[in-house]
């Protein structure tokens, strides 16, 4: 394994495209899981965080600005919430958010890297918080894109994709073959949301996202928003459903049960943000 750069100096970066993104840090755990790197760091700024084969995922004092996004606008929206699935989210940002909404029944969450769900639960307790401990949580340590193909036809209301970047583990999240399994256990009514990557630092994935998921669903939209951590800090989460663009529009009184627990995240801003989609990515997508 690679020295991290923080032993020579005091900097833990993320490198992407022959950009440094970086925090003021010591790093106090590095190993290998039997899946990917695994770093926990304490940086000065944004309190502990964690990077999986060197890409940062979240950090202590900013991990709102990410799981508020990817779940608030799908949860808010879907006509029932009784069932949902989660594929990653092992550091638990996303399960706490989620759990939230008090129509949830059952929280299914599929992490295959237990270290990543073991380490969080130790150096970054907040991000899970209270999620660990909820009855409705049922956490699986197996492979999600497997659990999605073999989960039974329309039984989700939500199926949220919480992975990491397109290599590794998480490589298979973001093909035809995995968006058309997440179309298959959704309900009619229900609604997908996965991690979309920077317009900016990722900009072809990005698209690619989008566009494959425009073949399997009705309808499916990026939502812009940033995490100032990640590659540009501009980041997206894109969202779908059928029928109709039902992630545009949250139903107000579960929008109002949760808003109040946000920091990013409200209509408003969840209006504003679906709104801001640059013109050279709208360009593109109607090529
Ligand atoms: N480049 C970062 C992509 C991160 C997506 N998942 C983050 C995990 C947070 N629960």
């Amino acid at each position: 394994m690679e020295k991290p750069l923080e032993a020579m100096t005091g900097w833990i970066d993320e490198i992407h495209l022959g950009v440094r993104y970086g925090l003021k840090g010591k790093v106090i755990v590095d190993e290998q899981s039997p899946f990917q790197r695994v770093t926990i760091i304490d940086s000065s700024r944004y309190g502990k965080g964690l990077l999986l084969d060197g890409c940062w995922m979240t950090a202590e004092r900013l991990e709102k600005h990410y799981h508020e996004c990817l779940v608030h606008p799908a949860l808010c929206s879907a006509a029932e919430t009784k069932r949902v699935l989660i594929i990653g989210g092992g550091d638990g940002g996303t399960a706490r958010e989620c759990l939230l909404h008090k129509g949830i029944e059952q929280l299914d969450m599929i992490e295959i890297d237990r270290r990543v769900v073991e380490l969080s639960k130790e150096h970054l307790p907040s991000i899970g918080a209270n999620a660990w401990n909820d009855p409705r949580l049922n956490l699986k340590i197996e492979d999600g894109i497997a659990w999605a193909s073999s989960a039974p036809n329309a039984f989700y209301d939500v199926v949220i994709v919480d992975g990491s970047d397109p290599k590794g583990p998480a490589k298979g999240l973001f093909n035809k073959a995995f968006f058309e399994n997440c179309r298959r256990i959704l309900r009619p009514e229900g609604v997908f949301a996965t991690q979309s990557e920077s317009p900016e630092a990722f900009r072809d994935i990005h698209l690619t996202i989008i566009k494959l998921m425009r073949e399997i669903f009705d309808y499916a939209d990026p939502l812009y928003g940033w995490v100032p951590i990640y590659p540009s800090g501009w980041w997206s989460w894109t969202f779908a459903s059928l029928k109709k663009p039902r992630y545009l529009n949250p139903i107000s009184d579960r929008a109002m049960a949760v808003a109040g627990n946000c920091q990013i995240w409200s209509p408003r801003w969840q209006q504003g943000a679906f709104a801001a989609i640059p013109a050279f990515i709208e360009r593109e997508l109607k090529e």
